[in-house]
């Protein structure tokens, strides 16, 4: 048994209150949290935070070495690049790039991610992360000539990954979005997800070209699909593609351009929405209107998306961005949903029992320490985000790691 104080404990709990001077008192789950707990506890020192350690629901680590081959400034330009370099980044990722991605991931206080992963290149060496692991398995192919050899792929990975299945690594579904995978296939693995239970992610809605695309089979994506495809229709529509979602825990990806009849189906459904605000500004495609996601009560996360679309993974510097790209919300309450975004919203959507500090919960925790002290409690959130890069411990299940 640990008990940690601080100066600061941000609990996530449904009241979102944070306590002062207050304690931590855990083994491998969370015993209780308050004042005057048994035993003898460590002081974390002056200006110290204890909260819920963070979790990055969406990343590619099999892109982890791209730093400057992908073009970034324009999705279908970008998407272009990674059809050209996606093997050459695949084959230079091995160990060491698994391990400092992840170890990336965890200086930033992140303790579980979702990954995407579309050749199952990865497994091997995610299986052993000392990080936990929701592992969503890609189904992508809109030909309908290869899609059973498509499926048969996406089912031996998924087999694989499910014998893996544990406390720390949960196998899952990635249906890469509306444009890229046949809805043979989409119905395929929505039922494999509904018999397993097991979460879903899908990209949906990223840029203008999707939707133009999507709406009338028209745009960038037209000359796209010609190059490359030589199949120039769109198989869905936006709206039948969000409806085969129901009765899944799915989280739909970017949803930039997402309507307000479709974030309503996505809230009927009670889907929910992974927000990647650096990757859309690099690939130029506009920012997601948090608002409305709100006005729609959506739960959202906020994850770096992968090193495809982004110069980094600490969760951290991404929520340091939403704070001020988001110039339309008010900044001390945004900063407080933004602290939701990457714990408990998280966990909900990765179905972790994490994410905030309460009775019962993982103790996944991270404590660090502002660099001065903040005189009215409303602004601890903001100034959690704005001075925070790296932690200095980080607890999963209790252990030090
Ligand atoms: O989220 C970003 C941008 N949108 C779509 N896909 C990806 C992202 N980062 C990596 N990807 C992957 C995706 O999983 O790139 C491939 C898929 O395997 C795109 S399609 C050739
Ligand atoms: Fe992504």
């Amino acid at each position: 048994m640990i008990k940690l104080k601080a100066d600061y404990v941000v609990t996530m709990n449904e009241k979102n209150e944070i306590l002062l001077n207050a304690e931590v008192l855990f083994s491998d789950k969370i015993i209780d949290v308050g004042y005057n707990l048994p035993g003898e506890s460590i002081y974390l020192g002056k200006n110290s935070v204890i909260m819920p350690a963070l979790i990055n629901t969406h990343t590619h680590l099999e892109f982890s070495k791209n730093k400057t081959s992908l073009n970034y400034g324009d999705f279908i330009t970008w998407l272009d690049s990674v059809i050209d370099s996606r093997e050459e980044l695949f084959i230079q990722c091995k160990g060491e790039c698994y391990k400092s991605a992840i170890e990336e991931m965890k200086k930033s206080g992140v303790c579980a991610f979702g990954e995407i992963s579309s050749s199952g290149e990865d497994l091997k060496y995610l299986k052993h992360s000392p990080l936990k692991v929701v592992y969503f398995n890609e189904i992508i192919g809109t030909n309908p000539a290869i899609a059973d050899a498509v499926y048969q792929d996406f089912l031996a990975r998924f087999k694989e990954s499910k014998t893996l299945q544990s406390d720390t690594f949960k196998p899952a579904i990635s249906i890469h979005s509306p444009y890229s995978v046949h809805p043979l296939l989409m119905d395929k693995v929505i039922y494999i997800a509904k018999k397993e239970n097991v979460p879903i992610q899908a990209h949906f809605m990223e840029s203008l070209a999707e939707r133009k695309w999507l709406d009338k089979g028209e745009g960038e994506f037209k000359i796209f699909f010609e190059k490359h495809f030589k199949n120039a229709k769109p198989l869905i529509k936006p709206m039948e593609f969000l409806e085969k979602f129901e009765n899944t825990n799915t989280t739909f990806i970017h949803c930039v351009y997402a309507n307000d009849k479709e974030l309503q189906k996505i809230s009927e459904i009670n889907a929910s929405i992974a927000h990647c605000p650096i990757s859309n500004r690099l690939l130029n495609v506009g920012k997601l209107d948090l608002e409305k996601v709100k006005n729609h009560s959506i739960p959202y996360s906020v994850a770096t998306d992968g090193m495809s679309s982004n110069y980094s993974l600490n969760l951290f510097k991404e929520i340091r961005a939403a704070l001020l790209m988001h110039t339309d919300l008010h900044p001390k309450y945004l900063a407080k949903d933004l602290l939701k975004s990457v714990t408990i919203n998280a966990a909900n959507q990765l179905k972790l029992n994490n994410g905030s500090i309460e009775k019962g919960k993982d103790a996944d925790l991270i404590t660090f320490k502002l660099p001065g002290k903040v005189k009215e409690k409303e602004n601890i959130p903001m100034q959690i985000i704005l001075h925070t890069n790296e932690v200095e411990e980080l607890y999963i299940n209790g252990k030090k790691v």
